[in-house]
């Protein structure tokens, strides 16, 4: 369309909107503003080259702008808070903590009692039953209450369970010197130092069903049981390392399975966390555009059970690029959201555009995830994140004023900065259908059938997201 066409187009465009454009997003949205939005938590790690200065600028503006929890890769395990009997060391860990009260985000612990990490003195009491009592007490005492009131939760025990048959991990140094009752005394302390704290058991492979011969029935058991005790605990956290397309038994999931989890958990008054998501490919096969589409989707099934599930508030990815990710010890590949550039991803973007058209059923107030109390009449978790986070969004998010104006098909774009705008329309599921450069102020939108799309311009760095009807 020459220059003359569109701006006589942009008048007529203007007239009509409305007819078209359904103002149901305001502009620049962040995955991070729509989850607030939803009142869930979208999170990432920060890597562990994060703490030593080692990633490029634009990842960690990324990071603050479009996530609103932060846990650290390593950097508050067992092996790098007491690396010597005694001797703690937060130094890394303090560091993501200003990070992340500078930058209005919640901070999640990982992790208290795992049998992986540990450093070798611990293993040194591996026969002393009432030593290694002590040395957990203490280090537990010690972390928790070093950041008391500024991590809002903690795994306190991770992957206790044994991998593929239902029953405690034999090797674990905990288990294996104190008893499967390591697990309520870790809970009990945790507790004791910090009431407030949210506390996790955390684990992976719970997306394989919740018969009593998968590690998630298995752990169902053990909630009931843990409740009925009295044990604070508040939430399960799923790690859910899954693969894109796996014929090994072992690793079969589905976000349905992990969905009926979360409401198994709901009856005992118990949340369920999603707390390393990543949906990697096996390491040398060629990933297409529609494998990474799928993968898209597969992100946001997962999702769907954050937004759906009334006990479910945490959405958390385990790093932000697969340029920095554990999966290649895996054997596998590109499971997470930006590319090795720091670009987004197909699955950004299906993550992106649920959260904006996910519509809560009507009787359903809003999550309110500063309400956190879920078991015990004294665990009342106050959150930290909410009062700087709108000043966080609006500090990074650099945006222009960028607008658009439907007229029957044809999509007018102002306030471009760039020589090409580029146009994407997505379904209601998030799953790309559509997409051009715009050169002169408008785009044709003939091939789309009539219904309803969301409608991504993106002009250098600003980025302008509505929902349309074609009619
Ligand atoms: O991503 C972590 C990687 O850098 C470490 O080498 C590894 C060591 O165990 O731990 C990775 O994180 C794990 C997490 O702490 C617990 N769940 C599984 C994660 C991926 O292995």
């Amino acid at each position: 369309m020459k220059k003359a066409h569109a701006l006589a187009g942009l008048v007529f465009g203007t007239t009509l909107l409305g007819a078209g454009i359904t103002n149901a997003f305001a502009a620049d949205e962040t995955l991070r503003s729509l989850a607030e939005k939803n009142g869930i938590y979208v999170g990432a790690i920060l890597n562990s080259q994060w703490f030593s200065g080692g990633l490029p600028g634009n990842y960690e503006q990324i990071h603050k702008t479009q996530f609103n929890i932060v846990v650290a890769e390593n950097e508050m395990k067992f092996d790098a808070t007491e690396p010597q009997e005694g001797r703690f060391n937060y130094g890394n860990g303090d560091k993501m903590v200003k990070y992340a009260q500078q930058n209005g985000m919640r901070v999640r612990g990982h992790a208290l009692a795992w049998h992986s990490q540990v450093p070798g003195w611990v293993n040194n009491y591996r026969n002393d039953k009432q030593k290694l009592l002590k040395v957990l007490k203490n280090h537990i005492q010690n972390v928790v209450g070093h950041w008391k009131g500024k991590v809002a939760e903690w795994d306190v025990v991770n992957e206790a369970i044994s991998n593929n048959e239902p029953m405690w991990r034999s090797q674990s140094v905990w288990y294996q010197g104190i008893g499967p009752e390591f697990i309520d005394s870790a809970f009990v302390w945790t507790h004791a130092v910090d009431p407030d704290a949210e506390l996790c058991y955390n684990d992976y492979n719970l997306e394989q069903g919740i018969n009593p011969k998968a590690k998630a029935g298995f752990l169902l058991e053990q909630v009931k049981r843990w409740v009925k005790n009295g044990i604070p605990i508040h939430c399960v956290g799923s790690q859910t390392h899954v693969e894109d397309t796996t014929t090994d038994k072992h690793f079969i999931g589905s976000p349905d399975s992990l969905r009926s989890l979360a409401k198994e958990l709901a009856k005992l008054n118990v949340k369920l966390k999603i707390t390393e998501l990543d949906i990697g490919f096996k390491s040398g096969i060629n990933v297409s555009k529609k494998d990474l589409e799928r993968q898209g989707q597969t992100f946001r099934q997962y999702l769907d059970i954050i937004l759906e599930e009334p006990n479910a508030d945490t959405y958390l990815i385990w790093g932000v690029s697969d340029k920095w990710s554990w999966l290649g010890g895996l054997n596998r590949q590109k499971g997470l959201i930006y590319d090795d550039n720091l670009k987004p991803k197909p699955a950004f973007d299906s993550i992106l555009v649920r959260l904006q058209t996910y519509e809560p059923p009507k009787d359903t107030a809003k999550k309110d995830t500063t309400v956190t109390d879920t078991t015990k009449k004294d665990t009342t978790v106050k959150d930290t994140t909410k009062k700087d986070t709108a000043e966080a969004i609006k500090l990074f998010a650099n945006h222009g004023s960028l607008s658009m104006h439907l007229a029957g098909r044809t999509l007018f774009i102002t306030g471009a900065t760039a020589k090409a705008t580029k146009v994407d329309i997505f379904d209601m599921q998030g799953r790309p259908v559509f997409s051009t450069l715009c050169k002169n102020g408008a785009a044709e939108l003939d091939n789309l059938s009539e219904g309803f799309y969301v409608v991504r311009v993106k002009s250098g760095m600003s980025n302008l997201i509505q929902r349309v009807t074609i009619k």
